[in-house]
Parts: structure tokens; sequence; C-alpha cells
């Protein structure tokens, strides 16, 4: 079995894991000269456009990561070849302790009382109860799901929107354009976490932010994404900001990254910033979620967590 590296960078951690769970396997880091033909299995991250279509024996193509966007954007990707997207636990419970704590940073309005610490003035803000803050979670897949779930028990009201009807206990479920007006109607703190597709790019601009509900007991709406860059207006997020349509945002991901230098959102009181880092994915996690599949793929088994490139996600 010979399994190809495909990343933007050197994957020394992932390579050492893989290696570590598989000894007898030929892991190959591209660039490489192993015979094409050899190749059965790519693990890709980013990967630059063209590589992978010269592995023609392909048979399972793995994103390092649970987005695929990065792979989609290929016009070579070699048509019938499955992609399976990442579904680990770790890298679950990491998105769910980032969306947590921004909920609570901005609920608890801690990038006030940081610029209050910088000017040294003891000031007290009035902050809601939890069982009154309204946070919506755009997105009710693996990650928007369990999200929801930590975010209710931790006291929130909690509502989701996806694109097809789902079902969660305590949540709140919309679905579909229909339904978005009543979801934002609703959403005082709205976690993106959608994949990047044709139908999400774009979709957090200025008039979804004008329809997002304010909780009488804080500034403004909240926007935290920790989905994709592309599912936010990068313009319209800072006028929204600077207007007061938006209180604050906590930001993971941007429409280019990293974020540039002269980026205003660098410097706004109310904006935290965070380098795509909400959820890395963890090396050992995944080397044994590719083995698993890869030895239920070669026993015939069907794959779990295959894209559809019709959605793609
Ligand atoms: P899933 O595929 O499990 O879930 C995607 C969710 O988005 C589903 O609920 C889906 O609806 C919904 N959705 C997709 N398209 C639409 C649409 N047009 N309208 C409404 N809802 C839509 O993905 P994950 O939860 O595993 O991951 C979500 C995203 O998080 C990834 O694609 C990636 O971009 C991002 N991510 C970011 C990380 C970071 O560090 N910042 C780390 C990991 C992931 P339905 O349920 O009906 O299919
Ligand atoms: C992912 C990511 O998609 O880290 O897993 O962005």
């Amino acid at each position: 079995m010979s399994i190809l590296l495909v990343f933007n960078r050197h994957p020394a951690r992932f390579l050492a894991a893989l290696e570590a769970e598989a000894p007898k396997c030929a892991v190959h880091v591209w660039p490489t000269d192993v015979d094409p033909s050899a190749i059965r299995y790519i693990v890709a991250w980013k990967p630059a456009v063209g590589i992978i279509e010269r592995f023609t024996q392909t048979q399972v193509i793995f994103s390092y990561g649970a987005g695929v966007d990065h792979l989609l954007l290929d016009p070579g990707l070699p048509k019938g070849v499955p992609i399976v997207r990442l579904v680990e636990p770790d890298l679950t419970q990491r998105m769910s302790e980032y969306v947590l704590l921004h909920t609570l940073m901005h609920h608890r309005r801690m990038t006030e009382y940081l610029e209050l610490q910088r000017q040294g003035r003891w000031h007290e803000h009035w902050e809601p109860v939890t069982q009154d803050v309204r946070v919506g979670v755009m997105g009710l897949g693996v990650l928007g799901r369990a999200a929801a779930e930590k975010l209710r028990m931790f006291g929130y009201r909690v509502a989701g929107w996806s694109r097809t009807r789902r079902a969660a206990e305590g949540v709140e479920c919309y679905a579909g354009m229909d339904e978005l007006d009543a979801f934002l109607a609703r959403t005082e703190i709205l976690i993106a976490l959608l994949p990047d597709t044709p139908a999400t790019r774009g979709i957090i601009d200025a008039r979804l932010i004008g329809k997002l509900a304010t909780n009488p007991d804080l500034p403004g709406p909240v926007l935290i994404n920790a989905g994709r860059g592309r599912l936010h207006v990068e313009t319209d997020v800072i006028e929204a900001l600077n207007s007061g349509a938006l209180y604050a945002a906590s930001l993971d991901v941007f429409e280019a990254e990293p974020l540039p230098a002269a980026s205003p959102l660098w410097q706004h009181p109310r904006v935290v910033i965070t380098p795509h880092n909400a959820s890395n994915s963890p090396p050992a996690g995944v080397a044994r979620y590719v083995l698993e599949q890869i030895a239920r793929h070669e026993r015939g088994l069907p794959l779990a967590n295959v894209v559809d490139p019709a959605h793609g996600y």
C-alpha cells in the first residue's frame, strides 16, 4: 500500500505519526520521484493545482482537514475518485472549545474590559444572563452540532441553520434559504461553521448582518467565524463594526490568509483575531483515521465522510 502526502509545507509531524502507526506502509512526500502508478492513496492539504492528477491509480483522496475547498479548487481533480474529509474527535472538541471561549468572551464583554484595563480604569458593564443570550450556529454538521450541544449545556438559547432539515436536542433547527431570516431574527451571537461552497461564499454580508437581533443587555450583535474566510465579506464586516451594526467579532479565517498587515481588523478594539487555528488537525488522530479508512476500503467496506462534489462539502 503506497500513500502520497501532498501538503503546502513539509508534513513532518504527520509523516512521523503515519510511520509510527503503520511502519510497513510506503509513505512518500511530494515532491518525490516515486513511480506515479504506485500511489493508491493521497492525503493532501492545500495541494498546488495539477499535482494530484499525475497519480492516475489513486483510489481515495483524503483531506487533511474537515474542509475540502482547498482540494476542490483544482479543476484537474480526477473524476470519480472519492474525496474523504476529516472527522476526528479531537478536532471536534477543539472547535467546540473555540466556539464556547469566544461566545463567552463577547457575552461577558471581555474586549471592553481589556480596553479598560489598558487604560487603568475600573468600570462595570451590564452583562446579560446566559439563559437570555440567543446564539445561532450556521452549519449544523459535525462541528456545528457539537458546538451547539456545548453551548446549550452551558445554558445559552441555541439555534442552528443547515441546508437540509436537522434535529438536535434543545436546539431550534432552521433549514434552507426560506428559514434563514427567521434564524437571523432570533440570533444575537452568530457562529459561522459552514463550508466554503458556491452557495455559502459571501453569505455573511451587510444585508445578513442587518437582520441579526440585539440582546437588550449587549451593545449589538456578535459574529464568530471559524468556518472559512470567504463566508464573510470583509469590507461589510469592517463597516458593520464601525457603524455599530456589529458590536464585536472573533475571526479565525479570512478572505486572504495570512490576514494582510494593512487590514483595519488587526487594530479594531472589538475584534479578536486568531490565525486559522480554531481547530488544528491532530497528526496522530488523522493518521489513525486515514489508516482505518484505508483498511475498510481494502476489505470492500464503504468509506465514511465522503464528500458530495455536487454540493462541495
Ligand atoms: P459538515 O460537512 O459536517 O457540516 C457542514 C454544515 O454546513 C452542514 O450542516 C450543512 O448542511 C451546512 N451547509 C452546507 N452548505 C449549506 C448551505 N448552502 N446552506 C445552509 N447550510 C449549509 O462540516 P464540519 O462541521 O465538519 O465542518 C464545517 C467547516 O468548518 C469545514 O467545512 C471547514 O471549512 C471549517 N473548519 C474550520 C476549521 C478552523 O480551524 N477554522 C477547522 C475545521 C473545519 P446539511 O447538514 O444540510 O448538510
Ligand atoms: C480544516 C481546517 O478544514 O483546519 O480542518 O481549516
